[in-house]
C-alpha cells in the first residue's frame, strides 16, 4: 500500500496586533483550498498562527495577555477551519496559545493540534522548550516573554497515529534541539511538524542575525538526516509590527534534503509528495537504532548535572 501524502507548508507572512482571529482564519482556510486544489492530505500552519506573535510586549495586566489565548478548540471563529477540513478532507496542524482550566486552575501553553481529515482533534503538543526570558527586558528592542506567559508543556513528545502513519509535532524552538527529534523517532515518527515565529534579530547575540537562515536549515535538516524522517518547518514570516521575522518555510526530506521551500515573506503554500516509507532508507541502515545506538553510555543527557 501506497504511504505517500501530499504535504502543504501554509507559511503565513504577518498578523498584526489589531488583525482579528476571523481575518487570520479566513487567510488560512484560503491556503487549504489551495492545498486541496494541488491534492494535498495534510496542511501545516505555523506557531502562534491565529495572532501576532505577542511575546514581544510586556504587558502587566494578565487580561491583555489572555486576550490572545484560546479557551476553547475549535471556538467561534476557528470553527471554519475544522468545517474547511471536513469539507474538503484535508487535516491540518495548528499551533495557538492555549488557556486550559485545569482542576480549577488557569493554564497557559504553547500549542499545537493535528486535525484530520474529518475535523476531529487527532493529537496535541504542549511546548517543551520554551525560550526568551521571564521579566521585562527594556533594554531589548522588543521583548521575547515566552518563559513568562506560557508554562513548559506537562506532556512530554507524543506520536500519533493518523494519515497512514506515524505523525510527530514539535514548536519553534523545540527543533533547535537534538532530544526534540530523538524523542520523536525513538516513538517511530515518520513525519515531524513544526511551526515557527523567529525573529532575524537576536538581541541578546546579534552578531549571529545574519545566520538566522542558516541556523533554521541547519539544525532541521540535521534532525530529519540523524533520524531519518519527514520535517515540515512552517513560518509566520516577514515584518510583524517591526519585528522582522524569517521565512525560509521547507519540507525536508529523511536524507536531509530540502526538497520544498518558501521563496517570499507572505501567505505562500509549498507542496511535496512525502513517501513515509522513504524513512526506513535511514533507519534500516545508517541510523538503524535497534543495531547501533548505545544508549548505556547516554545517561549524562538525561541526568543533570549539579
Ligand atoms: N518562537 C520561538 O521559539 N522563537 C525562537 C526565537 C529565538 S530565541 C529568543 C526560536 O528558536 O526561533
Amino acid at each position: 500500500m501506497s504511504r505517500k501524502l501530499i504535504i502543504g507548508a501554509a507559511q503565513l507572512g504577518p498578523i498584526t496586533r489589531h488583525e482579528t482571529r476571523t481575518q487570520a482564519v479566513e487567510r488560512m482556510v484560503a491556503l487549504m483550498h489551495q492545498a486541496h486544489g494541488r491534492g494535498a492530505d495534510l496542511v501545516v500552519f505555523p506557531e502562534l498562527a491565529l495572532t501576532t506573535f505577542f511575546p514581544r510586549w510586556y504587558f502587566e495586566d494578565q487580561a491583555e495577555v489572555d486576550a490572545f489565548f484560546e479557551r476553547e478548540m475549535p471556538g467561534p471563529e476557528t470553527r471554519p477551519l475544522f468545517d474547511t477540513a471536513r469539507e474538503l478532507g484535508i487535516g491540518f496542524y495548528l499551533g495557538y496559545a492555549e488557556l486550559a482550566l485545569e482542576n480549577g486552575q488557569p493554564h497557559h501553553f504553547n500549542t499545537s493540534i493535528l486535525v484530520d481529515a474529518s475535523g476531529r482533534i487527532v493529537g496535541k503538543y504542549r511546548k517543551v522548550h520554551l525560550p526568551g526570558h521571564t521579566q521585562h527586558e527594556p533594554w531589548r528592542p522588543f521583548q521575547h516573554l515566552e518563559k513568562r506567559y506560557f508554562e513548559p508543556g506537562d506532556r512530554g513528545f507524543g506520536a500519533w497515529q493518523a494519515f497512514g502513519g506515524t505523525m510527530g509535532m514539535a514548536l519553534c524552538n523545540d527543533r533547535r534541539w537534538p532530544e526534540t527529534y530523538r524523542m520523536l523517532a525513538l516513538q517511530g515518527v515518520e513525519l515531524m511538524m513544526l511551526g515557527y515565529n523567529t525573529p532575524i534579530h537576536y538581541p541578546p547575540v546579534p552578531e549571529h542575525d545574519h545566520l538566522q537562515g542558516f541556523h533554521n536549515h541547519l539544525c532541521m535538516q540535521a534532525g530529519a538526516y540523524q533520524n531519518g524522517m519527514w520535517v515540515v518547518g512552517v513560518a509566520k514570516a516577514g515584518r510583524e509590527e517591526g519585528c522582522e521575522l524569517l521565512g525560509q518555510s521547507c519540507i525536508i526530506a529523511p536524507t536531509g534534503e530540502i526538497v520544498a521551500m518558501a521563496a517570499s515573506q507572505e501567505d505562500e503554500l509549498i507542496t511535496h509528495e512525502c513517501d513515509l516509507d522513504r524513512t526506513r532508507e535511514i533507519r534500516e541502515h545508517i541510523f538503524n537504532f535497534a543495531l547501533h545506538r548505545r544508549p548505556e553510555t547516554y545517561g549524562l543527557i538525561t541526568s543533570p548535572v549539579a
